[in-house]
């Protein structure tokens, strides 16, 4: 199949999971044409079967705002008509499937019918969705997609709450690509980051409020002050500054380690020994299905999704959002006890399992075929 994919090419969840769906799909035989702003962060080198246009974006003086809507729609029409598109698939409502509606529509004057596919992925629908000024055409996207996912049973359940629709939407959770890749445990790399009497808490974000990075820092603070421990920060957003003057606060500075946006996260994030998130909404969470991939547990927040993939007692703990007491106190008993943090360690990377990319991929491939198999019968 040739299948269009639009997405956020940053460091965000959901360019990730496009990303890597996209180069799953590509190894599988299908032709995958990414259609984003900048090459995505996760493309890496080139690949057989994948194919990249950038959406220009005008700078035209007129334009306070830059119409990126409408590039992106021309781009599309542009790409569909002349790689012979069967199939886009968006990911992010905002504005992808308005984008998308929109080269849907210019594309059937010129005697060509296309489907789109919309994943919600999260703060599309719980934050910046909810927002009146946005809704009425986010509910109009999802009514108009020919096939609607959403990454886990809560963001389904929100999307039917706060939108108007009934529309079908299924649930094909976010998965983990590179499980089988196993590189050794790297004790002199370890050893850059803590002694070895020290454990390592890692946190994976974009500092933004819902992540709640404030409350990673209390509770490392309360976790070191009984077991000696180093925080290790990864990425940057809003936040950063708020959670730096924290640490200066605190006097924690000396042993917590922000080392900014990095390529390849999962690298640090093996050398630890617990993964924090304790946001304030989380749709899915795949920062933590990561760490648990590389057999870290997860101390996290009972929000959202979060539940349908950090399993309370067995890969990690969950406490109420902002319960930082519960969550220290989860986190010493686990890094205090050697054999219970070796046994969550390997129920961690069990429980990634069930994520795998050979259960997911194949639920994509199956919607896609019968998106286009419907589409079709449609315009007959
Ligand atoms: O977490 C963010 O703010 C980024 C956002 C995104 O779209 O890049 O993440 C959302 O999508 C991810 C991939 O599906 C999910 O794993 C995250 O849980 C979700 N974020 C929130 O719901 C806050």
């Amino acid at each position: 199949m040739k299948i269009g994919i639009v997405l956020y090419p940053t460091y965000g969840g959901s360019g990730v999971v496009a990303t890597e769906l996209g180069k799953a799909l590509a190894e599988k035989g299908h032709e995958i044409h990414f259609i984003t702003y900048s090459q995505p962060v996760r493309l890496g080198s080139f690949r057989d079967n994948i194919y990249y246009h950038e959406v220009a974006v005008s700078n035209y003086p007129l334009f306070e705002f830059q119409p990126y809507e409408t590039e992106l729609a021309s781009k599309m029409v542009d790409v569909v008509l002349h790689e012979k598109l069967d199939l886009l698939h968006v990911h992010y409502a905002i504005p992808h499937a308005s984008a998308a509606f929109m080269a849907q529509q210019i594309l059937k004057t010129k005697g060509v019918y296309i489907p789109f596919i919309t994943t919600l992925h999260g703060t599309d629908i719980t934050l910046v969705g909810k927002d009146k000024s946005f809704e009425p055409v986010i509910t109009f996207c999802i009514n108009q997609s020919d096939g609607v996912t959403a990454v886990s049973e809560s963001l389904k359940k929100d999307t039917y709450e706060h939108f108007d629709t009934d529309r079908e939407i299924q649930v094909i959770p976010n998965f983990i690509h590179n499980l089988d890749e196993k590189t050794p445990f790297d004790l002199e790399k370890r050893r850059k980051y803590a002694a070895d009497n020290e454990r390592i808490i890692c946190h994976v974000s974009n500092f933004r409020p819902v992540k709640r990075v404030e409350d990673v820092v209390r509770v490392f603070h309360k976790i070191n002050q009984e077991v000696p421990s180093r925080l290790l920060l990864i990425g940057d957003g809003p936040e950063r500054y708020n959670v730096e003057l924290l640490c200066r606060e605190l006097g924690s500075c000396d042993r917590v380690m922000t080392v900014g946006k990095i390529r390849n996260a999962a690298d640090l994030m093996k050398l630890s020994d617990l993964f924090l998130l304790p946001s304030q909404t989380e749709s899915f969470g795949l920062a933590a299905l990561e760490a648990m991939a590389v057999g870290v547990p997860v101390i996290s927040s009972n929000t959202g999704g979060i539940p349908e993939v950090n399993e309370h007692g067995y890969s990690g703990f969950m406490s109420d959002v902002g319960d930082i007491n519960d969550m220290a106190s989860n986190g010493i008993a686990l890094l205090k006890d050697e054999e219970k943090l070796k046994l969550f360690k390997q129920q961690a990377r069990k429980q990634a399992e069930k994520f795998c990319i050979t259960k997911v991929l194949p639920q994509y491939e199956e919607l896609y075929e019968s998106v286009v198999a419907n589409h079709k019968k449609l315009i007959v």
